[in-house]
């Protein structure tokens, strides 16, 4: 292994992706290309840098964030690869928050499908530069000219292709590179350069014309000349190109192979080129300040993903925002305001922990025993008030509730759940208000298979899955005087209270009034507060059909008490005694949650939204087009007919339809959601 101990440079590059187009293979290609190892491993015999969680080689998928650096002239990159699959796109966006330059990998074999374009989308919202990857263009189905197409409708004319493959599928033998004009095969002797063969030379021709005026039309003085009829020099056209990727201003497109290794020591040095600094808006004190990678700089720490290794115990990621970071330093988290000592910095190379000195701005460093910190924070130096803006990420698509195999194990369940919840920010734990289960939420069907099959191999616990309970609450039917009476003569001392109430109903969703209408003594002024607690405790426990009651107004206007045998405990008593035979007596209407629902689509699936939402007895209240792209439907919809709408949103939309889900009102129950 060649590593070079010390490095003017480093930056952060995130390989992004839909699940299954060579991004695991690609880190590896990239390693092996830039001297870190000698032979690649093959995600198929889980023997990847990035590949050998248990899970991860179970599913043959990437689950989380992974890492390894390379260098390439004496720069440092940290490649981090991500997974595809749309259950942890969570992951994507924490990578893309990070990282100077993302590389869009697209398999040539299926090229663009509804997840590249919700990952590109992701890309553009995190501003941050991308090059496009087209990679398995050796394999058997390869389409070279159909996948650029279909990423030329997607990116348009920023897309810039710098390379075109020679041949593809078992004829694939190397990479036409556009600005150069010539080839480059790949032997055993390395890369080969070499004259573009005839064959090529027509769709030569077309593409590169075409990236030579993306470059003239990015810079106004390439411009101007070349309308004058001036051709730009090729050096000329180099430098302009370098700062039209670094800005973000055009796509560069490279392709190859990472199974054979084609194509991949040009894309590190490409990647080189193009991560420069990211510019990094932050708040400081209540303004917004931009941090630059800059080494001298003041030192600023954020996390990105905290691992809990066995023997380790937990570490955690961070990207080295600003300024230079070393061992015996202390920080402070500005979130908890905690000071925090760096005992010893590392970095990952896959799972392994190489120690360093060292941390320089664009780095990533690995750091054990730093107990506050969780993903998202960040570390600066004491006295300074830092906050990142962090991209949100997708709300949960999936909630259900956990049953262990004996009541006793769900403390153990919520405690090793906390644990995974550490590792994985995207997981939820909380607990179901009716059936004080344990519920979680996930971002999918295979987040939660994942998650269940981590709480069997880590911590032994088998724990099965229901729908979380649906929240149901009753009203009163009708207004009703009544009278709550206590009394009991046991032994000495008796219990005697008796109050007269009347109670009436209000809006669902409205708090419980409660009106003190005592005129004279007959209630003493001390227990007329026992009388409002004795009612608002039986109205947590439940009316006569068995939910907690809610809607009402309770007038106290007239009781009786009694000198020796009254107290506090008997006026909570008699009012709650009141209180259900009014209930009884006037009947409850059983309420559900009508949730807002608003539902951000693209147009071309608004139909299908609408339809859905009218099966689930939504009311459309609004639909609005945002722009001529999306729409956004506003609508109500009981809570009960809401399990798994995220997820079949999804699927409607091929990943690209979001809602948010908020209380509106409380309604009358159908006796279908009543009588579950
Ligand atoms: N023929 C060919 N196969 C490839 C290439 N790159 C990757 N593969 C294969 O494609 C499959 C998926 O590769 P991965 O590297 O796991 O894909 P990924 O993008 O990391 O997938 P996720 O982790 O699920 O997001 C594996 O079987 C690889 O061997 C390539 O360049 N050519
Ligand atoms: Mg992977």
């Amino acid at each position: 292994m060649v590593l070079s101990p010390s490095h003017p440079k480093a930056r952060t590059v995130a390989l992004v992706g839909r699940s299954g187009v060579g991004k695991t293979s690609l880190l590896e290609a990239l390693v092996v290309a830039t001297g870190g190892l000698d032979r690649p491993g093959k995600v198929e015999d889980g023997t990847t840098l990035c590949g050998t969680d248990p899970e991860e080689r179970k599913h043959q998928m990437s689950l989380g964030i992974a890492m390894a650096p390379v260098w390439v002239g004496g720069d440092k990159m940290t490649i981090l690869d991500t997974p595809g699959f749309i259950d942890f796109h969570g992951e994507v966006k924490r990578a893309l928050d990070v990282a100077d330059v993302a590389v869009l990998a697209v398999s040539a074999v299926d090229g663009v499908q509804a997840e590249t374009v919700v990952i590109w989308h992701l890309a553009r919202e995190a501003g941050v530069p991308v090059v496009v990857f087209v990679n398995c263009l050796d394999a058997e189905r390869a389409d070279f000219e159909s996948t650029l197409s279909a990423l030329e409708r997607l990116i348009g004319p920023e897309l810039a292709p710098l390379e075109l493959p020679m041949g593809q599928g078992a004829d694939f033998a190397g990479i036409v590179d556009l600005l150069a004009d010539d080839a480059v095969t790949y032997g055993v002797g390395g890369p080969q350069h070499g004259p573009i063969p005839p064959q090529l030379a027509e769709i030569e021709q077309r593409v590169r014309s075409s990236l030579l005026e993306a470059i003239v039309v990015g810079d106004d003085s390439l411009t101007e000349r070349y309308l004058e009829g001036e051709m730009p020099t090729m050096d000329e056209m180099e430098s302009v190109l370098g700062h039209l990727m670094t800005s973000a201003k055009i796509v560069p497109l490279a392709c190859g192979s990472a199974i054979r290794g084609v194509g991949i020591d040009r894309l590190a040095s490409l990647l080189d080129e193009i991560a420069e600094s990211r510019p990094i808006p932050m708040i400081e004190s209540g303004t917004e300040i931009v941090l630059s990678r800059d080494s001298q700089a003041d030192l600023v720490l954020r996390a990105f993903k905290v691992i809990v290794d066995p023997y380790v115990g937990r570490i955690v990621v961070l990207e080295v925002v600003s300024g230079t970071v070393t061992t015996d330093v202390s920080l402070v988290n500005a979130r908890t305001k905690l000071e925090e000592r760096i005992h010893g910095l590392n970095y990952l190379f896959g799972t392994k922990l190489i120690p360093i000195e060292r941390g320089v701005a664009g780095d990533v460093v690995a750091i054990a025993k730093l107990s506050s910190v969780v993903v998202g924070d960040v570390l600066v130096r004491k006295g300074r008030e830092i906050s990142i803006h962090q991209a949100p990420v997708p709300a949960p698509a999936l909630s259900v509730a956990l049953i262990g195999s004996s009541h006793d194990e769900d403390d153990k369940i919520a405690t090793a759940l906390h644990r995974l919840a550490e590792e994985d920010p995207s997981l939820g734990v909380r607990s179901d208000p009716v059936s004080r289960r344990l519920v979680i939420d996930v971002m999918g069907d295979l987040h939660l298979q994942v998650t269940l099959e981590r709480l069997r191999r880590r911590f032994n616990l088998e724990v099965g899955t229901t729908p979380p309970s649906v929240e149901l609450f009753e009203t009163i039917a009708a207004t009703r005087d009544v009278e709550g009476r206590l009394k009991k003569q046991t032994g000495g001392h008796g219990q005697y209270a008796v109050v007269n109430l009347k109670i009436e109903p209000l809006e669902p969703t409205a708090p419980f009034e409660f009106v003190d209408a005592m005129v004279g003594g007959a209630v003493p002024r001390q227990y007329i507060g026992a009388v409002r607690h004795g009612l608002e405790k039986a109205m947590r426990h439940g009316g006569p059909q068995g939910h907690p009651v809610v809607g009402l107004r309770a007038t106290l206007y007239d009781g009786k008490h009694h000198s020796v045998d009254s107290s506090e405990a008997a006026f909570e008593t008699a009012a709650s005694i009141g209180l259900r035979s009014a209930l009884e007596e006037a009947g409850t209407i059983v309420l559900e949650r009508i949730m807002t629902v608003a539902t951000i689509v693209p147009s071309e699936h608004l139909g299908d939204v609408l339809s859905d939402l009218s099966v689930r007895r939504g009311r459309v209240i609004s639909t609005k087009q945002d722009d001529e792209l999306t729409a956004t439907v506003t609508a109500h919809v009981p809570e009960a007919e809401l399990f798994r709408y995220g997820l079949e949103l999804r699927n409607m939309t091929s990943g690209r339809g979001r809602a948010t889900i908020d209380l509106h009102h409380l309604a009358q129950a159908p006796k279908a959601v009543t009588s579950k």
